[in-house]
């Protein structure tokens, strides 16, 4: 469903006269991140800002956050990616206008382990409607809010290059999270005079919203949000009138999400929007970001990090040399006290 201001100044008008507390829509809020919300028509008006702002959420590879301008130790990463299922490089990648060739920027090797936060060649680049599909050495788990970061290599914090966030747990059928650009303009090629330039409050889930070296946190309580949701405001097909999901990603996350366990996600999709606004987030609306790029363009993944992991059950002839240790340990107490 597009939703226009016109189009929803309209509505509201005529449905506040016989209602002035019910909004227009059921709201669906981020969890973990500070938002504007707008109670009329129930919809997000801007999410947290980039870097730098009041309310950037962007993590350290560290582990820590900016509280007013200074890094607060919050998060501690239990791992990083450490492998890859598939790649499909997007169109366009040359590596013109870099020192690097094309061959140095689609080596997925640069998206694995602990992401830089300066050198931003040491990414891997999607391309065009590319995407990359990456695994890990211990499953992600839902624990309490992110269980997991994706950084991306932006130079500044308004040069941002988009991409979806889905997981798996079989490494076949993914739910895509949430995603939401608030933006109703194209924002030009960064080959243009004062081009490429985009909002960070106009974006949610759209892979990093954040400069290089602090990444972007996705919540898998949201998923299962996001499909109770779902469930909620997909009617034969389509979506209901006060829903802010499209019957779109309703229909995927439904059709999906029942092969997904959140406490075991072995598999991390990124998928890079082309940002001249015919891909369409979850409510249905173009998402714009820097089109058409040159030499690396779309999404440039430096990193995923494992916020929340799995620990692992000790296997059985872990178990069995333990009880083998305890009976040997006793016999020799036993021996000693003869
Ligand atoms: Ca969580
Ligand atoms: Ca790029």
């Amino acid at each position: 469903m597009k939703k226009t201001t016109a189009t929803c100044a309209f509505i509201a008008a005529a449905f506040v006269s016989y209602n002035a507390s019910a909004a227009l829509y059921d709201a669906f809020l981020p969890a973990n991140e500070p938002y504007s919300y707008d109670e009329t028509f129930g919809l997000v008006t801007k999410f947290c800002g980039g870097v730098g702002s009041d309310t950037c959420m962007g993590i350290r590879p560290s582990g820590s956050v900016l509280e007013n301008g200074t890094p607060v130790p919050k998060y501690n990463f239990a791992g990083w990616a450490s492998g890859y299922s598939s790649y499909e490089q997007g169109t366009g990648i040359t590596g013109d206008g870099t020192e690097q060739g094309a061959n140095h920027w689609t080596n997925v090797g640069n998206a694995l382990g602990k992401p830089t936060t300066s050198d931003t060649n040491d990414v891997l680049v999607l391309g065009d409607g590319g995407s990359v599909t990456l695994t890990f050495d211990a499953p992600i788990v839902n624990g309490t809010g992110y269980d997991f970061a994706v950084f991306e290599n932006s130079l500044n914090d308004t040069f941002l290059e988009f991409a979806t966030v889905s997981v798996s747990t079989n490494g076949i059928h993914f739910v895509t999270f949430p995603h939401f650009y608030l933006g109703t303009t194209p924002v030009g090629s960064d080959s243009t005079e004062g081009g490429g330039v985009n909002d960070p409050t106009l974006a949610y889930n759209l892979g990093s919203k954040y400069r290089i070296g602090y990444g972007n946190g996705y919540d898998l309580a949201e998923l299962e949000s996001a499909y109770l949701y779902s469930l909620d405001h997909l009617d034969n097909g389509e979506a209901t009138e006060t829903s802010v999901f499209s019957a779109a990603y309703m229909s995927s996350i439904i059709e999906n999400y029942a092969y997904i366990d959140l406490d075991n996600i072995n598999y991390v999709k990124l998928t890079d929007i082309i940002g001249d606004g015919n891909t369409l987030d979850s409510a249905g609306n173009s998402i714009y970001d820097a089109y058409p790029t040159t030499g690396t363009p779309g999404f440039d993944l430096s990193g995923v990090g494992v916020i929340n992991q799995q620990i692992p059950e000790p296997s059985e002839f872990a178990i069995l040399l333990s009880g083998m240790a305890a009976i040997f340990a006793y016999s020799r107490r036993s021996r000693n006290k003869k």
